[in-house]
């Protein structure tokens, strides 16, 4: 059998990248930085890889004749056209439930960090500002109110790690989820009135753009703190830093961006802002997890088997 030529759409990490190339043949990002190379592989290019971020257009699909599976290497697959690779009965896997620790484990650490105000307290001791005074008191935590945007597995782990610290938990997602112990409000401007934090945990793309508007940040109001865990598209990040810059809200934890890894310098010196570089899967054992997971979708494709995670609408 000839060797199996697979397209790298994203700078992979080694974790995959290099077992990955012990079994396939691998084209890197060719569609960015050679294209006519790319047109000189695509008909024998069989399989995508990419990241949770990446983007793999109509176009690209389109491009490569014999394309038959899109791996991602992370739980969102928002930039993948799921539809143009369905209508060629192309098959997408992703890497769901390995990451959900890590992400909600990040969101309870932003909550922390903008409430506690960790990284200004860290720059207080740095900066020799000790000696001469203390610092401005901050907020509790503890006993605090979470709103959730999004009820998915990530943000069940975000729920259950709040309760232990005597946060109540309430919900707002396109209909209530029967079984869950957590109140359910019908928009994100009726939920953001009335929590403390309001984390975002749902996936990305056209369906949620720009969700977090205005009018939901100014629900939230001067006290209220704003979590994005999931992606920068579902914020609208100008609406954002405006509502920082006067107040509107009280302050934000920020690991994902409009446009990565560009961040508005506006952001950079807001004191109440805690700025991460999506990072929220990024821990050593979770993304060799992810990369275990990736891999085992591509063998299972090139074998003739069941994807183990295909994403939904391939199920
Ligand atoms: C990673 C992510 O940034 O899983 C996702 O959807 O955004 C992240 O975990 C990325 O996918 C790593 O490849």
């Amino acid at each position: 059998m000839s060797a199996y030529e697979v397209l790298a759409v994203a700078k992979l990490s080694p974790l995959l990248a290099q077992p990955l190339s012990r079994e396939f043949v691998v084209h890197e990002r060719l569609h960015e930085t050679d294209p006519a190379r790319l047109a000189e592989v695509a008909p024998r290019i069989r399989a995508i890889v990419g990241g949770g971020e990446s983007r793999v257009s109509r176009e690209l699909i389109a491009s490569l004749p014999a394309l038959e599976m899109i791996s991602i290497m992370g739980v969102g697959y928002d930039g993948v056209d799921v539809a143009a690779a369905l209508e060629r009965g192309i098959r997408v896997s992703h890497t769901p439930d390995v990451l959900n620790d890590d992400v909600a484990d990040l969101a309870l650490a932003l909550m922390l960090s903008v409430s506690r105000r960790l990284v200004q307290a860290d720059q207080f001791v740095r900066s020799g500002q000790w000696a001469q005074g203390p610092l401005p008191l901050a907020r509790k935590f503890s006993g605090s109110r979470l709103g959730l945007v999004g009820i998915g597995r990530i943000g069940q782990a975000i729920a259950q790690r709040a309760q232990a610290f005597g946060l109540s938990v309430a919900y707002t997602a396109r209909s209530a989820r029967a079984g869950l112990p957590y109140r359910y409000l019908p928009t994100p401007a009726a939920l953001a009135a009335e929590v403390d934090f309001l984390v975002v945990i749902i996936p990305g793309g056209a369906a949620t753009r720009h969700l977090i508007n205005a009018e939901v940040l100014q629900a939230l109001g001067p006290q209220g703190y704003l979590i994005n865990v999931a992606r920068g598209s579902v914020v609208d990040q100008d609406a954002l830093l405006e509502a920082l810059q006067e107040g509107v809200i009280a302050g934000a934890g920020l690991d994902v961006f409009a446009n990565e890894p560009d961040v508005p310098q506006a952001l950079w010196s807001l004191p109440q802002v805690v700025l991460t570089p999506h990072i929220g899967s990024a821990t050593g054992q979770t993304r060799q997890a992810m990369a275990d997971l990736a891999l085992a979708n591509l063998r299972a494709h090139a074998a003739g088997q069941p994807l183990p995670t295909p994403v939904p609408e391939c199920r």
